[in-house]
């Protein structure tokens, strides 16, 4: 076995990855002999944890999943961008508002890259992110709590990809718009008008000293679309690159009329300096509808504010703020190294990696070695801020992540592999094949200044026969990979909700001291709680009638309630009075259009309910949480129209 082995590597590291799919044989007899040892790498056993928290986006789920790194278990789902069946989110009247846009209440969106909090440069585990692509906006989840307490929507965007990727103390958050669109009022044009009419738009959004976020200034850029971003760190720090393509400036059939030049772009932006335009009043406040929702701090009810101005700063006009690196082709991801010294690009259609250097890509802004200007952006040369080219990385190369040892590990979508080559010497040391087609990679920390190396996730895009069949749809996979050796070790497949295109990971224990358990009752400042079953009520007003409405093991106050007509518009206001961890109650109540709401230990929650015809509609928990939660029922009767039964309610008469 062991001289397999090393024979096999000596063949596989030249061999291009047409020929590779040959070794597939070999490959699988040596997992084999591993693995009760790959086995024992991702074994936690009964009531221990992970040694990691792992936080995959849910894709076209518009949701955030958090899994057990090495187990693969999947732990939880957060709800983020689309309306949460599990819990109410979304559906209950506390947190409605999160989902309000310029374009009314969006219950599902497009969830693409997870990105921690982070201090200086290293995640912190305060927060994660994670941007809507289709209806541009990014969030922000509190990760005391696990909830999304924060949405700001992108004007002048549409499709936002490059995004929310972090500035080394979490100062600023990303946006790069994907579609170039016509920005600053009139979308009502020819799209053949698109070399007059469209532009881009890099965004960017500030955490301001109370938490919340704010868009403080777009950088009005070429009609390119913008692909995806990293910030700069250490010696980098202060800059911020975004991939571009369609430098072509095509509008119809994409795949051949952007796939023309043989390089495209990285923009290179100076936020500190645009950041700085920004404070001194520079730019031009244009109109642009956008919202905020977050949920206040102090009632727990989310709130919509509406803004209605932006600053956008124009690279004409200003200058020293952007610089475009020339890029082969096509690229799409793009990763700084630890040490904030390369930048790297993954080229879909280059036959290499190109990395570029931040130290030449300074010196060649200082000697304005350009080889040209696009709207007052100047070009750089390629050959003076070169660091090298990784040769022979796979076909289709996508994501790029570090292993904080002096090694990149990219993903070729095309060839199906991870290549892992050298930082000093920019060759490719090791390549392993994964099962099919990865897109992003997570190292954790593997985007940061200090990552924490030992397992790479491949987040695949393509299952085929990887699990049992379950007709058409599969669900996405993604694969444990052991990097802690010379060699990568494939340890673990396991399957993924949505489709995970990016993810993050950080040692558990750095989420796990903060957690929030329960909620205090006596800070609980919704208007509608009853805080206690004496405060338990039923009020009429008009058609409207408000159920005030108490939760605990295991009864409901009250749990009968008459003098319910049809046409009412009825709100039962559920207040959880536990004081428990891992105690809440859910309700719901025959007819309801919403499943249930779950309601948190100390919280209030409030379902809508509009009964439309007379009888008797029987309510109940829905989360067994006690011996006697089949028992923790109830009734309301509701009677016709124009009917003269009063309200009356209790529970135990
Ligand atoms: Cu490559 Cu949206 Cu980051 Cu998917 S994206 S892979
Ligand atoms: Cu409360 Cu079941």
């Amino acid at each position: 076995m062991r001289t397999l082995k090393s024979i096999t590597s000596i063949w596989v590291l030249p061999v291009v990855a047409a020929l590779s799919f040959s070794m597939v044989g070999c490959q699988s007899q040596q997992q084999l002999g591993s693995n009760a040892d790959a086995a024992s790498k991702v074994y936690v056993a009964p009531g221990e944890y992970d040694e990691f928290y792992g936080f995959m986006s849910g894709g076209y789920s518009g949701q955030l999943s958090i899994y057990g790194i090495p187990s693969g278990r999947h732990i939880f789902t957060i709800p983020v961008f689309s309306q949460a069946p599990t819990n109410g989110y979304g559906y209950s009247e506390e947190t409605k508002a999160m989902l309000e846009t310029s374009h009314g209440f969006i219950p599902w969106g497009d969830a693409h890259h997870p990105e921690l909090s982070q201090t200086d440069g290293v995640p912190d585990g305060r927060y994660i992110f994670i941007n809507e692509n289709n209806t541009p906006r990014v969030a922000k989840i509190d990760l005391k709590s696990f909830q999304t307490t924060e949405i700001i929507e992108i004007p002048n965007s549409a499709g936002n990809h490059a995004s929310p990727f972090v500035t080394q103390n979490t100062e600023y958050i990303s946006a790069g718009t994907r579609f170039s669109v016509p920005v600053d009022g009139e979308g009502d044009v020819a799209i053949n008008s698109y070399a007059e009419n469209f532009d881009g738009t890099l965004s960017f959004i500030k955490m301001q000293e109370d938490g919340s976020m704010k868009l403080d200034f777009q950088i009005l850029v070429p009609g390119f679309d913008y692909d995806l971003s990293h910030s700069g760190k250490g010696p980098s720090h202060g800059w911020a690159f975004f991939t571009s393509y369609n430098s072509e400036e095509a509008h119809t059939l994409l795949e051949i009329n952007a796939s023309k030049n043989d390089k495209d772009f990285i923009a290179a932006v100076n936020w500190q300096k645009a950041a700085e335009y920004a404070a001194q009043g520079e730019g031009e406040l244009v109109d642009a509808e956008y919202y905020r929702n977050y949920v206040d701090k102090n009632d727990h009810i989310a709130k919509s504010e509406r803004n209605s101005q932006v600053r956008i700063l124009n690279p004409a006009e200003l200058e020293g703020m952007i610089y475009y690196l020339p890029t082969p082709k096509s690229p799409h991801g793009v990763d700084v190294s630890p040490d904030g010294k390369l930048i790297a690009a993954g080229g879909k259609l280059s036959t290499v990696i190109p990395v570029h250097s931040f130290d030449k890509m300074l010196q060649a802004i200082e000697n304005e070695d350009f080889e040209g200007e696009i709207d007052g952006i100047p070009v750089l040369n390629y050959d003076s801020i070169i660091a090298g080219e990784v040769e022979n990385p796979g076909l289709g190369p996508l994501h790029t992540e570090f292993d904080g040892n002096g090694y990149a590990y990219t993903t070729a979508f095309i060839s199906s592999e991870i290549v892992k080559w050298s930082l000093e010497t920019f060759e490719v040391v090791d390549r392993i094949e994964t099962y099919y087609s990865p897109g992003h990679l997570m190292i954790p920390g593997g985007d940061s200044r200090k990552p924490w190396g030992k397992y790479l996730v491949s987040l695949n895009k393509i299952t085929k026969d990887r699990y049992l069949p379950t007709g058409p749809e599969l669900f996405h996979s993604a694969q444990l990979i052991d990097i802690s050796g010379d060699k990568m070790q494939l340890l673990l497949d396991f399957p993924t909700e949505g489709e995970p295109h990016y993810a993050q990971a950080m040692p558990s224990d750095i989420v796990m001291k903060d957690q929030v358990k329960f909620y205090r009752l006596e800070e609980n400042n919704n208007p509608y709680a009853a805080k206690s079953e004496k405060a338990a009520k039923v009020e009429r007003d008009g058609n409207e009638v408000h159920v005030y409405m108490t939760s605990i093991r295991s009864h409901f106050t009250p749990d009968n309630i008459e003098g319910i007509k049809v046409g009412d518009k009825v709100y039962f206001h559920v207040t959880n009075l536990e004081q428990d961890w891992d105690v809440p109650h859910g309700f719901t109540i025959l007819g309801g259009n919403t499943a249930e709401i779950l309601v948190m230990p100390g919280e209030t929650r409030t379902y809508v309910w509009e009964p439309k015809k007379a009888g008797m509609f029987p309510f109940y928990c829905t989360d067994f949480c006690s011996a006697l939660h089949q028992e923790m029922q109830g009734y309301v009767r509701v009677s016709p129209e124009g009917s003269d039964v009063e309200i009356a309610y209790g529970t135990g008469q």
